[in-house]
């Protein structure tokens, strides 16, 4: 099963991030992955400092025209950190005009962890990253992001009610199916919490404090090309939880890379995982 694939999301030149791991990890599902890159930073914005930035935000509806003049569609659009509200708006209309009919929309609202929004971001971003959530398919936030998009107080500690109200929350907007990631209720295990229409589901695994960055958007990556794969989206869910363990087991191995994760070695295991 080949899909064309849109990813959306900024290329941080170094930093395994967003882009440089949207495009090895779903050409590693065996799909066709094109990028609309919305900036190019020289490093990500977590942990570095004095990083470049070159916004790209005027490129995007010309590549969508071109597209259109083209003729071309996309099977799926998943979009990752995204810099603007202007952004977000363009990121619709790409999704509007170029999703071929039962195409997915995938979006992980990239944009906070541990309970603190990214550099950069503010709550105006959030209310426009509301809009794009309201129209997923499929809505991949971790804990804070669900939080600050439901508006619901963020707890380091909860129980299942506190998730099935972030989930419930995250439906009212108008989202498909959640997958929330980093849910943990008891120490020693993390899991994702699988939510929709037809009820939940909890894939708990080992908590390997990690840490690194960039594991969402490995976790946004394998979930996508699974899923396009043909996967059920709940394997897909446990497939990319068990791949991200794989590589941050791998990356605590090196103390001096905690700027990304190593996920590159690790890309045969997911072709085994998904029977490639
Ligand atoms: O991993 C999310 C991400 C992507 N791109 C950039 C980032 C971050 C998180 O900080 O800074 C530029």
């Amino acid at each position: 099963m080949y899909k064309r694939v849109l990813t959306i999301q900024d290329i941080s030149c170094l930093g395994q991030c967003s882009g440089t791991v949207a495009l090895p990890l779903i050409s590693a599902c065996g799909h066709e992955c094109c990028i609309i890159p919305s900036s190019v930073l020289s490093t990500h914005t977590g942990g570095f400092t004095g990083f470049t930035f070159k916004d790209l935000t005027e490129e995007m509806p010309k590549i969508r025209q071109h597209w259109e003049k083209e003729g071309l569609f996309f099977d799926c659009v998943y979009t990752g950190y995204l810099g603007s509200a202007r952004q977000i708006d363009y990121v619709s209309d790409i999704m509007d005009s170029r999703l071929k009919e039962g195409g997915l929309r995938i979006v992980d609202p990239a944009m906070a962890d541990n309970g603190k929004l990214y550099t950069g971001f503010d709550m105006e971003f959030v209310s426009a990253m509301r809009q794009l959530c309201a129209g997923a398919d499929y809505l991949l936030p971790n804990i804070t992001e669900a939080a600050l998009l439901t508006g619901m107080e963020y707890k380091n500690e909860y129980d299942e009610g506190y998730v099935i109200n972030l989930c419930r929350g995250l439906e009212d907007l108008g989202a498909g199916k959640i997958i929330l990631t980093g849910v943990k209720f008891e120490p020693g295990t993390t899991g994702v919490y699988v939510h929709g229409p037809e009820g939940s589901d909890y894939y708990k695994h080992k908590e390997i404090s990690s840490g690194c960055h960039g594991t969402g958007d490995v976790y946004a990556s394998v979930f996508t090309g699974a899923l396009m794969g043909g996967k059920s989206d709940i394997e897909a869910a446990r497939t990319a939880a068990d791949f991200v363990v794989e590589c941050i087991t791998g990356t605590r191995t090196d103390p001096d890379h905690s700027y990304g994760v190593k996920f590159e070695p690790e890309i045969p295991k997911l072709i085994k995982m998904l029977g490639l």
